[in-house]
């Protein structure tokens, strides 16, 4: 019994599946999830230590990699202070004024702990400003696990097989409208028919968590025209892609402006934070300015607000985008490359510093051909690439991430290899 073995029979005992979140407990994989003792720049080390280039970076908040130094430094200094007062601290102001000014789209800003948060309260601040109650969401999209969004849910929920939660009262999900994403058609008949009572749209500009698919530009501008047209709030989730797919986030990058923003992960560097901000019309409607109640008791912790605060001071460095997409597409290339001179039907994608690899002859549009994709080859794919101390992301419904910390050496190591694992897998 390796120690990761004996960890997670005994986690089991006390916790459901054995983990805090169920996409860690490599049910879509299958086998035992690592535990991990030490985390350092690219690499990880788990509980048998063996060390592991990785990929997932606590799912994309680690976008400077494991303990970097100047964020490790922050929270230490600032926990000698205290760790948390449940009262107002100047540093909440300098995040709120920092990513007001990095998102254009945000007059104003509020802190919540975590991207569930963040979205829950998006929904609810669309409904209080619209006075509507139907929300449209899209199928494959993971937008955290609050009621309303776990209706053909992305992430672990899709890993799972279902993407519809238990628990959720019928009622509620009857509001949530589940379209398919990439389909600006269908997306403009349901506004016809039923424009007038959608309180907001949400979306993650570019998915992530049906595995990794790009927006089509068509798809785009008819949610931000409909909304316009409807009077809907549009609301951009970018709980993985904000500051991950450029300094921009990906409003940014497609240069479509959102009349909300959800934020998580890389905001907060690896702690507990995340926000959500829009317009000063919108954002004037959270209590206790106006009648839509939001609330945390750790909501703008210190330790967090410092942790992200000297994550995105890092991040605005000249050239760093540049470098983590260049490095995220030499990751890409050599994949596809390695996989063409084995022979494996394959493809992979980059977006910034975020990434998906396909069983499929081509990067998926839809979520249909994610579905399509060859998930057990994905499953041999992953295990034999962990076997060679490369920590990819457990399901072939994520997306993968590359930190300033991987170097063009970590990249020729990870493609050396896959490039192994391709050759066995066609001798297989
Ligand atoms: P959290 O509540 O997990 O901080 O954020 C929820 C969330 C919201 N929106 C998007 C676009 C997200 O990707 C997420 C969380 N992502 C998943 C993985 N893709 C978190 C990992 C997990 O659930 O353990």
């Amino acid at each position: 019994m390796t120690r990761n073995e004996d960890l997670f029979a005994r986690a089991q005992k006390t916790i459901p599946g054995g983990v805090n979140s169920p996409v860690r407990a490599f049910r879509s994989v299958g086998g035992t999830p690592r535990f991990f003792t030490k985390g350092e720049g690219a690499c990880v080390w788990d509980a048998d230590g063996k060390r592991y280039l990785d990929y997932v970076g606590s799912w994309g908040p680690l976008i400077l990699g494991h303990a970097d130094p100047d964020v490790v430094a922050a929270v230490q200094r600032t926990a000698a202070n205290g760790l948390s007062f449940g009262a107002p601290t100047e540093a909440e102001i300098e995040l709120a004024e920092l990513l007001v000014k990095l998102v254009p789209s945000m007059d104003m800003v509020r802190l919540v702990s975590s991207g569930t948060e963040a979205t829950m309260s998006a929904i609810r601040l669309a409904r209080g400003f619209t006075g509507r109650d139907k929300i449209v969401k899209f199928e494959g999209c993971y937008h955290g696990h609050a009621d309303s969004l776990l209706v053909k849910a992305g992430s672990g929920a899709l890993t799972f097989g279902n993407p519809s939660s238990e628990g959720v009262p019928a009622n509620l999900a009857r509001d949530t409208l589940v379209l398919d994403y990439n389909a600006p058609h269908e997306l403009a008949r349901v506004f016809h028919e039923q424009g007038r009572d959608i309180a907001c749209i949400i979306v993650e500009p570019v998915a992530g968590n049906m595995n990794l698919i790009a927006p089509r530009r068509d798809f785009l501008d008819a949610m931000r025209k409909l909304c316009d047209q409807y009077g809907s709030v549009l609301i951009f989730d970018e709980v993985m892609t904000g500051f991950r797919v450029g300094l921009g986030s990906a409003q940014g990058l497609y240069g479509i402006t959102p009349d909300l923003s959800t934020f998580g992960k890389v905001v907060g560097g690896g702690m507990p934070l995340g926000a959500f901000g829009g317009r000063r019309e919108i954002m004037e409607k959270v209590a206790p300015l106006g009648p839509v109640y939001q609330a945390g008791t750790l909501s703008g912790n210190p330790l967090s607000v410092a942790a992200g605060l000297a994550t995105l001071e890092k991040v605005q460095a000249r050239g760093f985008y540049e470098a983590l997409s260049g490095r995220t597409q030499s990751l890409i290339d050599g994949l596809l490359d390695a996989a063409k001179r084995q022979g494996i039907v394959f493809s992979a994608q980059s977006v910034g510093g975020m990434f998906g690899v396909y069983f499929a002859a081509n990067p998926p549009v839809t979520y249909a051909e994610v579905m399509a994709s060859d998930k057990a080859a994905f499953n041999r794919f992953f295990h034999a690439m962990l076997e060679k101390g490369v920590y990819l992301a457990p399901s072939a419904f994520e997306a993968g991430f590359v930190s300033a910390a991987h170097t063009d050496a970590d990249i020729a190591a990870t493609v050396a290899a896959a490039e192994s694992v391709f050759a066995e897998m066609k001798r297989a």
